[in-house]
């Protein structure tokens, strides 16, 4: 059973994402395990004190390496301890494929500037959810509870619709549409309503190349594609011009 534990100074922050929705029901099922616990419950000092002033001057505070090393060192065995930093590797949907595999991840949320560097010592990865900084790393260990938990088998409904989404295939999502088939004048593609499913197949795959084309024609770098897909992108080609 995968089973993550997250080391935060705010674990009732991340509390209410475990007990809710598709979360909280992997949860209740025993598909996953959720631990949580609270890094100040790590200090030895009366005033439990977790920061302290950055050496060589600055503003902010910056987590105490031994604290932070309690912490972790107390959930061992695991088969990785993660810290969400925004200079960690980039999250990407192989890593979440590769970390879904584990059966313990610990992930280690910092708070105030930083955590002393000396941490990373003590951890196996770094990982960033993207280039830009939050407040604390607790949703960004979130975004990979949330990430991985989706692939662990009976977690979604449909065992296919993980293997159906934009980054499984590595081309962005198709556009999607349900009732009404006419909404303040905008209607939905006739081919969907045709019952032709060979048809439907072929569109998806052409909107999904459409919009990975003009809004992430980088990914099409990395994707496989077939001869069909090169033959959809041409035309997709000829319609731009
Ligand atoms: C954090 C110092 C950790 O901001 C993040 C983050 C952004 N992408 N991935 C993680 O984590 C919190 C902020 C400052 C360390």
């Amino acid at each position: 059973m995968l089973r993550y534990t997250v080391l935060t100074l705010f674990p009732r922050l991340i509390q209410p994402w475990t007990e809710e929705a598709l979360l909280g029901k992997a949860v209740q099922r025993g598909l996953i395990r959720l631990d949580v616990r609270d890094i100040r419950d790590y200090t030895r000092d009366r005033h439990r004190q977790v920061d302290d002033y950055p050496y060589g001057g600055g503003a902010g505070m910056v987590m105490r390496p031994d604290v932070v090393v309690e912490a972790i060192e107390d959930q061992l065995p695991a088969d990785e301890i993660i810290l969400l930093t925004p200079a960690g590797e980039p999250l990407k949907q192989p890593l979440v494929e590769e970390l879904a595999t584990r059966e313990h991840l610990v992930l280690v949320s910092g708070r105030y500037e930083g955590i002393d560097a000396r941490v990373e010592r003590f951890v196996t990865r770094e990982v960033s959810i993207g280039d830009f900084v939050l407040m604390g790393g607790e949703l960004a260990a979130l975004a990979i509870v949330e990430a991985t938990a989706r692939l662990v088998p009976g977690v979604l409904g449909d065992p296919e619709s993980h293997q159906l989404d934009s980054f499984s295939w590595g081309l962005l999502d198709y556009p999607q549409y349900t009732r009404p088939p006419e909404f303040r004048g905008l209607k939905v593609p006739e081919v969907l309503t045709s019952g032709h499913h060979g048809k439907v197949a072929e569109w998806r795959r052409r909107e999904a190349l459409r919009r990975t084309l003009e809004r992430r024609p980088e990914l099409l770098e990395v994707v496989s594609l077939t001869e069909k897909d090169l033959r959809l992108l041409a035309e997709l080609d000829e319609e731009g011009e």
